[in-house]
């Protein structure tokens, strides 16, 4: 997040790292130069007109209405501690900035969804999509540093002939693909794959649109990718689809097969853009759907950039 604010040339007058007290007064490394880290308190918080949340869901829920009951202080939680509550905005600022407006408390979403959207909104502007299949292919990083160690040294393990105990990971991710990511819920998807279903629709703001995802780790290192069949009210081609998407803000057509131009992990990570290709005509939903797929960094369109996004529309509707 430090980075995206320095390298968008957000604004700062201060800025103020704030973390447990076991972090407190380490010195860190940070784009405008060495930081030291100050012990989280709500005042301390309360002090900063942006406070950008890389905490856990538990901390969020417990400290971010307190940080905001100073009725100024704009939290942005990149937890999914408050995304479904009725009265707290879960946006993407390319999609639903005016749903923020007037609060302080500001949700950011899971990042499979958040990069699904991307490429689905500007579709279902055009086009009104009626369904939505989502197969994952979703990073190692997804599930932080550790996710990334694990697939790293089981890896450099693996290929030795040894077994790196999987901790992070419900099985071992090198050389595999896991179909499984969050715990399982009552009617046999996983938590992660019902984000992508409660949040798009939330987003989009329609309970009705009907989707449904496979959320599956593969053993890569970041930018998450995902296959998506669409089924639209109105008749699409993929021609018409390419157009709308090369103009779409955060998205990037990547689709040309004949020069081997797809989306893919390495080419969208580090990239603010949603890479969006292998648009083609659905052989199922006819001629109203598609199938295409899309690539991106989650680090940023599912995190870091998404909540700086949000912070700069935010501040542009501040009073002076
Ligand atoms: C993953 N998408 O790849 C998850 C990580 O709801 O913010 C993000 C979890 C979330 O494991």
């Amino acid at each position: 997040m430090i980075e995206v604010l320095h390298a968008r040339q957000f604004p700062l007058t201060e800025l103020v790292l704030l973390a447990s007290e076991r972090s407190a007064g380490k010195s860190m490394a940070t784009a405008y130069g060495e930081k030291q880290v100050e012990a989280f308190s709500v005042e301390r918080a309360q002090s900063c007109d942006f406070v950008l949340m890389a905490v856990s869901g538990s901390f969020s829920t417990e400290f971010s209405p307190q940080i905001t009951g100073n009725g100024k202080t704009v939290v942005i939680d990149n937890s999914s501690a408050f995304r479904y509550h009725e009265d707290v905005p879960l946006v993407v600022p390319e999609i639903n900035e005016s749903a923020m407006d007037g609060k302080l408390l500001i949700a950011n979403p899971n990042c499979t969804t958040a990069i699904a959207a991307m490429a689905l909104w500007p579709l279902h502007q055009h086009f009104k999509l009626k369904k939505i299949i989502v197969s994952t292919y979703q990073a190692a990083s997804g599930a932080g540093a550790q996710g990334m160690t694990e697939l790293e040294e089981g890896t450099r393990q693996a290929l030795e002939g040894k077994v790196f105990p999987n901790e992070v990971f419900a099985h071992p991710l090198p050389f595999n693909v896991i179909p499984h990511i969050d715990s399982f819920q009552s009617n046999g998807y996983t938590k992660e794959e019902m984000k992508v279903v409660w949040e798009t629709q939330k987003i989009f703001g329609d309970k009705s649109l009907a989707c449904s995802c496979t959320a599956v780790r593969i053993p890569t290192k970041r930018a998450h990718s995902e296959a998506i069949t669409i089924e639209t009210e109105k008749e699409v081609s993929p021609e018409a689809a390419m157009e709308v998407l090369s103009t779409a803000p955060g998205v990037q057509v990547v689709d040309n097969p004949a020069e081997k131009s797809y989306p893919m992990p390495l080419t969208a990570t580090k990239k603010y853009d949603v890479e969006v290709g292998r648009i083609r005509r659905s052989l199922v939903f006819q001629p109203c759907g598609l199938d295409l797929f899309v690539s991106g960094d989650q680090l940023l369109r599912g995190a870091a950039l998404n909540a700086v996004l949000i912070a700069e529309a935010k501040l542009l509707k501040m009073p002076r």
